[in-house]
């Protein structure tokens, strides 16, 4: 089995049990999305909208390159748009050892670990934490890659 397929087939085999989770109410909603990050230093996804029927918003972060963690990794974090740089920039102090995010940022909402290329990691969003017309943004607090690999996140109806 090629790597693709495999790391295809263990996602399958992750959103299936999350299926039976969700209620009949809240299927109408997706409750999840997927996030591709490449070796070029981007997000494919610049703004997420989580509808607030759901509990737990549910992202799954892909690192469709090939170069290693150490040299293009990638993260998710989310925290207010005006805690973004300073989160970030706690972050890159923090180092690797932390996934670049400062031990006990209370203005972390959610963080993924950091992730090289072929790897995918999930991360859980809060929904009670996100407010109704407040600004949300999610950066890669990877050294350098802040400014570019970021997006915005709101609450929707
Ligand atoms: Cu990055």
């Amino acid at each position: 089995m090629n790597r693709k397929l495999s790391v295809a087939v263990a996602l399958g085999a992750l959103a299936l049990p999350a299926m039976f989770l969700a209620s009949p109410a809240m299927a109408a909603q997706a409750c999840s999305a997927t996030v591709e990050s490449t070796d070029a230093m981007k997000f494919t996804t610049s703004n997420l909208v989580v509808p607030a029927s759901c509990k737990e918003f549910t992202v799954t972060l892909k690192h469709v390159g090939q170069l290693p963690k150490t040299v293009m990794g990638h993260n998710f974090v989310l925290g207010k748009a005006a805690d973004i740089s300073g989160i970030n920039a706690d972050g890159m102090k923090a180092g690797a050892a932390a996934n670049y995010v400062k031990p006990g940022d209370a203005r972390v909402i959610a963080a993924s670990k950091v992730i090289g290329g072929g790897e995918s990691t999930t991360v859980k969003i809060p929904v009670a934490k996100l407010k109704a017309g407040e600004q949300y943004s999610y950066v890669c607090t990877f050294p350098g890659h802040s400014a570019i690999m970021k997006g915005t996140l709101k609450l929707g109806t």
